[in-house]
C-alpha cells in the first residue's frame, strides 16, 4: 500500500477521493501528519494555489504528497468566485457565500458555471497536474442537504437535480474532482 499525503483538511473531500483512488493508497490528511499550519494559498489560479499547497508540504515535511485547488466559475461574474470560492463574502460560512452569489447573479438570466479542480502531485521527485472540470448551470435556490459548499445551487449538464441532492456515488462519478482523481489515479496505478 502505498501512503500519500492529501494537503487538505476537508473530511468531505478526503472521503470522495479516498473512494476514487481505492484500496491501494492510504490517504493521510494535514492533521494525521500533524500539520496545523494554514498553507498559505495566494496565487491568482487554481494550478497556482494547489502548487503552493505540494511546494510547501515537501519543503517542510519531504513527504510525497498532491493538494487540489477548485472552485465554481460562473460566467455572468467573470468566472467569479473562483480562486475566491471558499470565502468569497469574507467568510468561510458557506450558507453566506451561496446567498452571496444569488444576491450578485440575481434575476440574470445567464446561469452557466463550472465547477473545476487542478491536483497537483509531487512524487518520485516528480511535479505533475492534473486537471477536470464539469459544466453546469446554478439555479436561483438551494436545493439538496448533501455535499458540501456550492453544491446546492450548482446543476450539472444533463441533469435536472443538484450536486447537493446526488449520493455521493452520483456526485464521485461525474464531479470536477473525480475528473481530476481519476487522472491521478490512473498516474500512479503504475506504482
Ligand atoms: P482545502 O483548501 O482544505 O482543501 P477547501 O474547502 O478550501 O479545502 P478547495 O480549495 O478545493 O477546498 O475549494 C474551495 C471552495 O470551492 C470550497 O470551500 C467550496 O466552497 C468550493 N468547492 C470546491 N469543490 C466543491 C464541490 O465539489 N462542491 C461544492 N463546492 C465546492
Amino acid at each position: 500500500m502505498l501512503e500519500l499525503v492529501f494537503a487538505t483538511n476537508n473530511a468531505h473531500k478526503l472521503e470522495e477521493v479516498q473512494a476514487i483512488v481505492g484500496d491501494k493508497f492510504v490517504l493521510k490528511s494535514l492533521s494525521d501528519i500533524g500539520c496545523q499550519d494554514d498553507i498559505p494559498e495566494t496565487g491568482v489560479t487554481f494550478k497556482e494555489n494547489a502548487k503552493q499547497k505540494t511546494d510547501y508540504l515537501v519543503d517542510k515535511y519531504g513527504l510525497y504528497c498532491f493538494g487540489d485547488d477548485s472552485g465554481l466559475e460562473i460566467d455572468a461574474l467573470n468566472g467569479e468566485p473562483g480562486v475566491y470560492s471558499a470565502r468569497y463574502s469574507g467568510t468561510r460560512d458557506m450558507e453566506k457565500n451561496i446567498e452571496f452569489v444569488l444576491e450578485k447573479l440575481g434575476d440574470n438570466p445567464n446561469r452557466t458555471a463550472r465547477f473545476k479542480t487542478v491536483i497537483s502531485l509531487y512524487f518520485n521527485e516528480q511535479q505533475h497536474f492534473f486537471e477536470g472540470a464539469i459544466e453546469g448551470k446554478i439555479i436561483k435556490e438551494r436545493k439538496g442537504e448533501k455535499g458540501f459548499g456550492y453544491d446546492p445551487i450548482f446543476i450539472p449538464n444533463g441533469y435536472d437535480m443538484t450536486f447537493a441532492e446526488m449520493s455521493s456515488e452520483e456526485k464521485n462519478a461525474i464531479s470536477h474532482r473525480a475528473i481530476a482523481v481519476s487522472k491521478l489515479a490512473e498516474f500512479l496505478k503504475n506504482y
